[in-house]
């Protein structure tokens, strides 16, 4: 059974965990692929740093710092105050020392020649992980912000520094045109029995994945039930200010809105499924009117086993529909 996620960040990375705890409890023959989002990425102080990848291969190494949500538990940050005193870095971004060795190591690769699918296997050997991450694109097609007041500015200044206070007016991968799929992730997608939205911002994780020219065409390809998770529980976004990216895009803040901004397939969108929280019951007839299949249940990732029954849930889901 090939399960092929797709998204990035502390949601993605919390329910990949959840699906591995769920494929190792069943002992069924499972692999799970990740399509990762890589337009968060950002080149600072000479460094590459990719936050929703690292968010996943850290979380899935045993190594995050979970009560933060990105960057490496049992961190120091002594490295970067220097850096900031020789004012070689923004004050507001923070590179921990683990991290640093994690953004060097990759750096380093990349100089040399890499690509950043080489750059993924190379970080994803050194732990066993349990799963197989990919980049959507080897390109860099890093997001930028054009804000209400006039501005553009890449993702990480408008996320960190503005604290998304700023509205944004529009978000643009840049040269998304001439960006590609990864060879793996075409792969992964070619082979997938199954294609797992995990509840990642529709925004600026997703939306980035699904915008790389024949990606969404591979997901639709292959034949697999595409089944979604809603990352709104209770009409609010679980993490982060996704509802800052979802206002730019004129998406409400809803479970049922986003279902119905990836559409349905049978009506020339993604999903065959969508999950809602039990906290959205309203949210379930406007889905399946839409014709995308849905239901709503605990959504909440606290531990390995609520993680675990929302991967089982969402593949309950899949195979039913398979099965129609
Ligand atoms: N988020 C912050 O709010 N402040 C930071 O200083 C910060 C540093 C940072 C360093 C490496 C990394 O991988 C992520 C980092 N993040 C930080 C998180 C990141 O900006 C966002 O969480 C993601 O890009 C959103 O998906």
């Amino acid at each position: 059974m090939r399960h092929v996620v797709i998204g990035g960040g502390v949601g993605c990375a919390r329910y990949v965990r959840g699906l591995r705890e769920h494929v190792r409890r069943t002992g069924a023959d499972g692999e799970i692929d990740v399509v990762v989002n890589t337009a968060d990425d950002w080149w600072v102080s000479g460094l590459r740093i990719s936050p929703d990848h690292d968010s996943i291969l850290y979380t899935l190494a045993g190594q995050n710092d979970d009560e933060r949500g990105w960057g490496r538990r049992g961190e120091s940050e002594r490295v970067s105050a220097e850096l900031s005193e020789w004012g070689a870095t923004p004050g507001w971004f923070t590179l921990g020392d683990l991290d640093l060795a994690t953004h060097i190591a990759r750096t380093s690769w990349l100089r040399a020649g890499d690509s950043v699918s080489d750059v993924f296997a190379r970080l994803g050997s050194r732990w066993d992980l349990g799963a197989t991450l990919h980049p959507a694109t080897d390109h860099e097609i890093d997001t930028h912000v054009v804000t209400a007041d006039g501005r553009r500015m890449h993702f990480q200044e408008w996320w960190v520094r503005e604290r998304a206070a700023v509205p944004a007016l529009r978000f643009e991968q840049q040269r998304i045109a001439e960006a590609r799929p990864s060879a793996s992730a075409l792969e992964s997608l070619a082979a997938a029995d199954v294609v797992l939205l995990a509840p990642s911002n529709p925004v600026v994780s997703i939306g980035p994945v699904l915008a790389v020219p024949g990606l969404r065409d591979a997901v639709l390809a292959s034949g697999a039930p595409v089944v979604g998770v809603s990352p709104i529980i209770g009409g609010s976004v679980v993490r982060g200010m996704a509802d800052a990216c979802l206002a730019a895009i004129g998406v409400e803040t809803d479970a049922a809105a986003v279902a119905l901004h990836y559409g349905s397939r049978s009506r020339g969108g993604l999903l065959d499924g969508w999950l809602v929280a039990e906290e959205d019951p309203d949210a379930v007839a406007p889905v399946q009117s839409a014709g995308i299949a849905c239901r709503s249940i605990p959504l909440w990732m606290r531990d390995a086993d609520t993680s675990a029954a929302l991967a089982a849930e969402a593949l309950r889901l899949a195979a039913e529909i398979a099965a129609r």
